[in-house]
């Protein structure tokens, strides 16, 4: 049982009683969709069809394969599998989305009359003609649990895996900052609903393809420490990802590397995009710097431990480009 009972109890009910009287709900997760919107974006849908209403997931991007394993795929496309004449929503629920544009194209589909937005991202303005945002919530999967609560649906194991998937992956593993207890208190309750934690850590964490390990082989050729020490950067290049064979998804948790060298605070992955002369920059800090202040200043936007943003240019533009950033901050020396 939670300790303090469900929060946003209004909110809830008011969202609650939206969806109650709706009979097509589309629910939307943003444009290269991670393990938070997928699987609350899994979960909402899996629960809206056990009772009985049409639901329909959409991303504009397809769900990386290491979520395959998550029940609800059949409730699930992307936007290259519908049109969008054929959707005719009653109600529009965001996910995780920190703006109605970070659903990208899926957006063209949010075509009912109300939006319903659930989120945690600090910089979300409450859009929407419902909105819950909780910048406390470790995961939008821990929000999403409180709205089942509160519709009363009765949480079977296939749901509990998929929010469980939610909490596991935006706190990397209950790792980061964003762990607290009543995120702990919502797991405990979805393990005692019938979920494996060990099954779903080994789908998650334990499952890495040749080529993911072949591209890291390759990052950790450019891994760098600046500033004392106290910033580490690793790069990504198209040569990396074609000889390596593996996915851009793999190329996504390689910022962890530099993040876990002791005595680093900042990390930065630089990955250059595959089809146009840009690079996507993922930054990591470890308890101090606001990461989402300086991927502002770069056009990004996210979480204080966890952002990015896409510069246009080459690689070496990119780097200096941030490098300036950073110098401006006064954060850093070296360089
Ligand atoms: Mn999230």
């Amino acid at each position: 049982m939670i300790a303090n009972g469900i929060p946003h109890r209004d909110s809830l009910e008011q969202i609650s009683e939206l969806l109650q009287k709706s009979e097509d709900i589309l629910i939307l997760e943003h444009e290269k969709p991670d393990g938070d919107s997928i699987g609350s974006g899994l979960a909402l849908a899996l629960a809206l069809s056990s009772l009985g209403k049409k639901a329909l997931l959409l991303s504009q991007d397809p769900h990386p394969a290491v979520y395959d394993f998550l029940p609800g795929r059949q409730l699930y496309a992307t936007v290259s599998d519908v049109d969008p004449e054929d959707i005719r929503p009653d109600v529009t629920v965001f996910l995780d989305c920190a703006g109605p544009e970070r659903a990208g194209k899926a957006l063209d589909y949010a075509r009912s009359d109300a939006w319903v937005n659930i989120d945690h991202h600090v910089s979300n303005p409450g859009f929407g003609d419902v909105s819950l945002v909780d910048p406390d919530a470790a995961a939008t999967g821990e929000l999403v649990f409180f709205l089942l609560k509160v519709m009363g649906v009765a949480f079977d194991t296939d749901v509990a895996t998929c929010l469980y998937a939610a909490l596991v992956t935006d706190t990397g593993g209950f790792r980061y900052q964003n762990t607290s207890p009543r995120c702990l208190q919502v797991a405990a309750e979805l393990l005692s609903r019938g979920v494996n934690p060990s099954e779903v850590a080994d789908q998650l964490y334990e499952a890495k393809s040749f080529a993911s390990l072949m591209l890291l082989k390759n990052a950790l050729h450019t891994l760098t420490l600046h500033g004392n020490g106290r910033l580490a950067t690793i790069e990504v290049t198209r040569a990396m990802l074609e000889d390596s064979g593996a996915s851009l998804e793999d190329a996504d948790s390689i910022v962890d590397y530099p993040r876990s060298i002791a005595g680093v605070e900042v990390a930065l992955c630089f990955k250059e995009n595959l089809d146009r002369e840009a690079v996507n920059i993922s930054l990591r800090s470890r308890s101090k710097v606001d990461v989402s202040q300086i991927a502002a200043m770069l056009g990004g936007g996210g979480h204080p431990r966890a952002a990015g943003a896409v510069v246009e240019g080459t690689l070496e533009q990119a780097k200096a480009r941030v490098f300036e950033v950073l110098a401006g901050l006064e954060l850093w020396t070296d360089s």
